[in-house]
């Protein structure tokens, strides 16, 4: 029986265990990543274990995330991460320069090799063939401090494409299509590999945008074979001494497949407010749009750039709508300049923004009430875009730009030629050209000289630290929350808040402000009270989306002591454990209507039970036990006992 593609770069990389689906095992890490939004907790972090220079071959720090600079804190916040990356041999990417893993597709990712990121999205580079994975930022800060990952191995799911995709149809319609499928959470547990004949015909940055939105299916990441498009875009990059030819094994056995028909495929959209919620364009209806935007780590390469810039040419935005134009970098930016591209965008009404997240996190742009929003994004939740009311629609880059002309939803494909439109084919330059003046390299330190300070601006706060494990643990139910709750239900981010990332109290706040807004002061009360803690209880999926341990820290410093759910998104499942937060499956998913909000629950015997594969918890107000899965492995029941990961880290060193 032959390798999977994952297989093969996951072995290569093995530093313990042994590799097979539901191990755990510890891999190498290559490179790391960070964004500014989950970084500055990750710096911290970093400096809390004294590591000295990172161990990995290439640590970059983006900034990208929040880049509104309304007050001192975002620009506080980037000074902060560029000291710190001068400290530890970290590359540092000014403001400006790009979204961060459009960033690391052109400059730093390389096929065969791990990256882990503190930001969900990481798996985009999977589009060069490598294995890149989101994770909180401490997972990224020991990865940087050990240049290792401890990690369960997940299943490998073999997508196999076929055909090729016809005109006004794009990589983001493929992805839609997976989602429709699989749903937001039928990659939990998973990589999803592509194979087959049809790879060959998407390009890198089609790739990418498959591999980003994986993420979408809570994969642990996406991967594509490393082929001749792979080297043409290292070419094109400057960088084609990094390419590597790699495939699976041709004798490859998947654990699980689903076949895709390229040629099939028409324009999908996911409608509000999930990314798996998909349908046709032309069943959806030509509904009226206020507001397109283009651009996020999704669709913001130079090809899906050029693809509305050819739509816009000679055309004028709408004038109901509001287009808005966000490149994936400095470097598309300013090949979209010297081409005419951007004239032709300008010239359309395009609203050209920074090179950053933007709309995407709700960092401006956001929409006006009840409006409808086209976004080639990759989420969708409810209230991400700023506008609580606001209906926001996931697209390709073919339809934002058609729509944007139209002012409705627009399938090109049956509209495009009526409208005198026909798409060319777009071909990226032979060579980019690398923008040096957003890098900055970190300064060589030998070893016994002083590290360079360290800048703290008064709104970065410490960040609060678990404690080991009582024998009775005891918590109020504080939440009863449904499926798919994100990171953005539990911590939302966005214009308002993103500048307070690195000040948990300040955020505290704000936890689960859109579905209860009272869960900060009831938390609050219930840590003072006599129980001293509190739980929530999640339905299926609890956690998807982001990244950001927020959403745990925050919880842990309102006194959350456990959470039980009927399953966890994987990131999310992490990083409650790297803070001392217990997860817990319900054994018989009907118990979950059994408890209440106001319940006093206690787990007797903590210490103890933690060691066996069901942990029972009394409901004092029924005097009913309940069955909970616990399903943490040997390093992670060390984290739980310790308190949290850092704890576990400062005992065993
Ligand atoms: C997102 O797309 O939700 C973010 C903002 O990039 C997050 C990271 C964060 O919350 O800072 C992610 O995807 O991990
Ligand atoms: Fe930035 Fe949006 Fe991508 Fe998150 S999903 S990294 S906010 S562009």
């Amino acid at each position: 029986m032959g390798d999977t593609l994952a297989a093969k770069i996951l072995k290569a990389h093995l530093i313990e265990g042994h590799y097979a689906p539901g191990e755990a095992i510890t891999i190498r890490i290559d490179q790391t990543l960070t964004q500014d939004s989950t970084g500055t907790m990750a710096y911290l972090q970093l400096e809390a274990m004294e590591p000295g220079q990172v161990k990995t071959e290439c640590s970059v720090a983006y900034v990208d995330h929040n880049t509104l600079q309304t007050g001192f804190e975002n620009a506080d916040d980037h000074a902060f991460i560029k000291s710190v990356a001068a400290r530890h041999g970290i590359i540092f990417q000014k403001p400006g320069g790009g979204i961060c893993h459009q960033l690391h597709l052109e400059q730093y990712g390389a096929p065969g090799k791990t990256l882990l990121g503190s930001d969900s999205h990481t798996p985009t580079c999977g589009g060069l063939g490598m294995i890149a994975i989101g994770a909180g930022g401490l997972d990224v800060a020991v990865a940087m401090a050990q240049g290792r990952y401890d990690m369960t191995a997940p299943k490998v799911l073999g997508v196999e494409l076929c055909g090729t995709l016809r005109p006004w149809v794009s990589a983001k319609d493929v992805i839609l299509k997976v989602l429709q499928k699989l749903t937001v959470k039928g990659g939990v547990g998973k990589i999803v590999e592509y194979y087959g004949p049809g790879v060959a015909s998407l390009s890198l940055t089609d790739r990418a945008t498959i591999a980003n939105m994986g993420a979408e299916l809570g994969a642990t990441t996406t991967v594509f074979p490393s082929d001749e498009n792979t080297r043409i875009y290292l070419a094109q990059q400057g960088r084609e001494g990094d390419y590597l030819p790699l495939a699976a094994d041709e004798n490859a056995v998947y654990d699980e497949t689903l076949r895709v028909d390229l040629s099939v495929l028409e324009p999908l959209a996911a409608k509000p407010h999930s990314p798996d919620n998909v349908e046709q364009v032309q069943a959806i209806g030509p509904i009226k749009i206020d507001q397109s935007c283009i651009g996020s780590c999704t669709n913001s390469a130079y090809t899906d750039l050029m693809k509305a810039a050819t739509i816009l040419k000679g055309r004028r935005v709408h004038p109901d709508v509001s287009l808005v134009i966000s490149p994936g970098s400095a470097t598309i930016l300013s090949l979209l300049a010297e081409n005419g591209a951007l004239k032709d965008l300008i010239d359309a009404g395009a609203r050209i923004i920074e090179c950053a997240c933007g709309p995407c996190i709700g960092m401006g742009q956001s929409p006006k009430s009840g409006a409808v929003s086209l976004r080639t994004f990759n989420r969708n939740f409810k209230g991400r875009s700023g506008t609580n009311d606001a209906e926001v629609y996931l697209v390709s880059p073919e339809t934002a730009a058609v729509s944007a002309i139209t002012g409705i939803l627009t399938d090109g494909q049956t509209e495009g030629a009526a409208l005198g439109i026909t798409l060319p084919e777009i071909a990226a330059p032979e060579r980019f050209y690398l923008n040096e003046s957003f890098r900055i390299l970190p300064p060589v330190i030998e070893s016994g000289e002083a590290l360079p300070p360290m800048e703290m601006g008064p709104n970065i706060k410490p960040f609060p630290r678990g404690h080991a494990i009582e024998d009775n643990v005891t918590a109020e139910v504080i939440l009863v929350a449904g499926d798919n709750i994100t990171t953005d239900d539990i911590m939302p981010s966005d214009s308002r808040l993103l500048p307070y990332r690195s000040n948990i109290p300040r955020l505290a706040d704000y936890c689960f402000e859109k579905v209860d807004a009272d869960f900060a002061a009831r938390a609050k009360a219930t840590q003072a009270g006599p129980l001293g803690g509190g739980t929530i209880i999640g339905g299926d999926n609890y956690g998807q989306g982001s990244s950001r341990e927020h959403a745990a820290l925050v919880p842990l410093y309102l006194g959350v002591r456990f959470v039980l759910a009927k399953s966890f998104a994987r990131i999310h499942r992490a990083n409650l454990i790297n803070s001392g937060i217990l997860p817990l499956v319900f054994d018989d998913p009907a118990d979950y209507t059994k408890i209440n909000q106001g319940d006093a629950l206690l787990i007797e015997d903590a210490k103890k039970q933690i060691r066996n594969e069901l942990i029972m918890i009394k409901d004092t107000r029924t005097g009913v036990s309940h069955a909970f899965i616990n399903s943490l492995n040997e390093i992670e029941k060390k984290m739980i006992l310790a308190g949290g990961k850092i704890n576990m880290i400062r005992q065993e060193a």
